[in-house]
């Protein structure tokens, strides 16, 4: 395994936590220094699973001071801005084909104080998404299909970040890359190198069964400084 060619942000996935256990897994993460908290939304519509919901992102919000990027991965995404704005998340992502207008939407999430982005489906080329990238702070690039954790990565998703990368630089855009979907110890470096900026942990690295928390959040936070 190689050190990745730049430092790049941990984004805990919740949905991945110990839910039994949130308050302590929120306490190490807090005091580990972790900076994004990743919220999966899920409505057994869009995608077929169902995880966390309005009132553990609020409850969240209000016992930890990590600041919350949430993925929207719902049907009629319009609905559900205003319910999750309550956690007052830093970050709120959606995929586009939820919502008729999208740049609309995301002109909804801002005026709420959030930060808006927006969340990219294998099976969904940059094309289509481009006109979208002015407004977005925060582009999440799913390198799974979505929907559930423990995941095969899609190899060829480390080249639309590569290429989302280089659009940014070609159009002068500022919007952060995040990398979602089996984030493992050996394809987080080359996701860093193709310019992801904000790495999603979840089952493959931070909440890796066969290692203790404490162990793999070393592991990963090395990893992030280049140690
Ligand atoms: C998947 C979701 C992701 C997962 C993450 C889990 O629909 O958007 O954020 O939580 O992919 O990570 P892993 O390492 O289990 O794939
Ligand atoms: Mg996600």
């Amino acid at each position: 395994m190689h050190q990745p060619e730049r430092a790049f942000t941990v984004a805990p996935s919740l949905m991945c936590a110990d839910l039994l256990n949130l308050g302590s897994e929120l306490s190490t993460f807090e005091q580990a220094g972790m900076e994004l908290l990743h919220m999966d939304i899920m409505d057994g519509h869009y995608v077929p699973n169902m995880t966390l919901s309005p009132d553990v992102c609020t409850q969240v919000a209000a016992a930890c001071a990590i600041p919350q990027d949430i993925h929207l991965m719902v049907e009629n995404v319009d609905r559900f801005v205003p319910l999750f704005s309550a956690a007052a998340p830093r970050y709120m992502t959606f995929h586009p084909e939820t919502t008729r207008h999208p740049l609309r939407t995301m002109q909804q999430i801002r005026a709420g104080g959030i930060r808006p982005g927006i969340a990219i489906d294998p099976a969904v080329s940059l094309a289509t998404v481009e006109p979208l990238l002015l407004e977005a702070d925060i582009v999440c690039v799913m390198t799974v299909s979505p929907g559930y954790s423990g995941q095969a990565l899609i190899p060829w998703s480390l080249d639309k970040i590569a290429d989302l990368a280089q659009l940014r630089a070609q159009r002068g855009l500022d919007f952060l890359i995040e990398a979602d979907g089996n984030a493992s110890w050996d394809n987080i470096p080359p996701m860093v190198d193709a310019g992801a900026d904000i790495i999603v942990a979840g089952t493959s690295s931070l909440f890796d069964a066969t290692m203790s928390r404490s162990d793999a959040l070393t592991r990963l936070q090395r990893l992030a400084r280049r140690e």
